[in-house]
């Protein structure tokens, strides 16, 4: 039998964020023997915010560097860079024509990257999850692991479907959103409340994957928490939670024994010993991405075979797209 499809991805918009390993990456690690698994390197979504040319062509390869170092294996999974396969453009195309304007404007994301970017408010930014939806359709992707900011553009993604099946004839599986519990949303360590993110501009709001020990453990220190001393959490102790939470998804533990090992303890331990387990977990990664970086050669090539394995599979479903809306596709 046919195994199901898995699509993910991550822009490679700048340094990434334990929030976006915690809530994408590693939940994909183990997926890759049960599943047919596409990632990708979304840099045609990138773009919809300024980008400096240079640093996104290196960004993209020290991403493609990232995920092997986090665990995932390029002979078990197509690992591509998303504007290698031209068949994101152009079913993204297609499904414009059924996209509504209405219901793109209302979208979470939009409306904070406007208000973030005022000054470059452009279509790709209101078209991002189009783009998303042709990216998961493309590969009738069954499941999409995601954090849980991307929750409503799966659900686009799965109207798109539904709307387009219902016009034209069962195309496209319709795909729903995989959001694993314990590192779905990963908040600030400046705003607890916000969610952590690569392009915040206070540096020790986000804790990079890049960050050295000592680093990582100021960011920690540094952390804001909340009024009482207990370790507990709760939603009137977003920044305890926080830290909690994060110390649990790098232990494994749950949040009920995480607080019965910090009972009696100080806002300093806990600040200190989520520190420590996070700089302990992203040192490996960091050598053994160092040490891919170094052969760009290899890089090059997995990323090739990739976009062919994904050029494959997307081929046929936009081929069959094509058939269905009525694209001469000569005789
Ligand atoms: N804080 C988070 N907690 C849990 N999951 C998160 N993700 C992002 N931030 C968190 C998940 O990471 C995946 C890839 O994200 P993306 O690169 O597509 O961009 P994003 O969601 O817009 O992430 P950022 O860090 O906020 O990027 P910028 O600052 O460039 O916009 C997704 O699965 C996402 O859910």
């Amino acid at each position: 039998m046919d195994k199901k499809v898995i699509y993910s991805a991550v822009q490679p918009s700048g340094s990434l964020t334990i929030g976006n390993y915690l809530g994408a990456i590693r939940n994909w690690i183990g997926m890759q023997d049960e599943y047919d698994c596409f990632y990708a390197i979304a840099n045609m979504h990138a773009i919809t915010v300024k980008q400096e040319p240079s640093e996104l062509r290196r960004r993209t390869l020290e991403l493609a560097a990232l995920y092997i170092a986090c665990g995932l294996d390029p002979e078990k999974c197509a690992l591509y860079v998303q504007s290698q396969v031209p068949q994101h453009a152009e079913l993204t195309w297609a499904l414009n024509s059924i996209a509504y304007v209405g219901e793109l404007s209302r979208m979470t994301q939009f409306k904070d990257k406007s208000q973030k970017h005022a000054e470059n408010i452009n279509m790709g930014l209101m078209d991002y999850p189009v783009l998303m939806a042709a990216d998961i359709l493309l590969y009738q992707a069954q499941y999409v692991p995601v954090g849980a900011d991307q929750k409503q553009h799966v659900e686009i993604a799965r109207d798109l479907a539904i709307r387009f099946n219902n016009r034209y004839g069962d195309t496209f599986t319709v795909p729903e959103p995989l959001i694993l519990k314990g590192g779905a949303k990963i908040c600030s360590l400046q705003e607890p409340t916000k969610k952590m993110s690569k392009s915040d501009e206070n540096p020790n709001a986000s804790v990079f994957l890049t960050d050295d020990r000592d680093t990582v453990i100021r960011k920690f220190r540094r952390a804001v928490t909340d009024s009482g001393n207990e370790i507990v959490a709760s939603d009137e102790k977003p920044g305890v939670t926080n830290l909690l939470n994060i110390y649990c998804a790098f232990r494994g533990c749950t949040v009920g024994e995480a607080e019965r090992e910090f009972a009696g303890k100080g806002y300093g331990d806990l600040k200190l010993a989520v520190g420590e387990t996070v700089a302990d977990a992203l040192s490996p990664v960091q050598e053994a991405q160092k040490r891919l970086l170094s052969d760009k050669k290899y890089l090059g090539e997995v990323l090739q075979a990739g976009a062919d394995r994904a050029y494959r599979a997307a081929r046929r479903t936009l081929s069959k797209v094509y058939r269905k809306i009525g694209f001469y596709q000569g005789e």
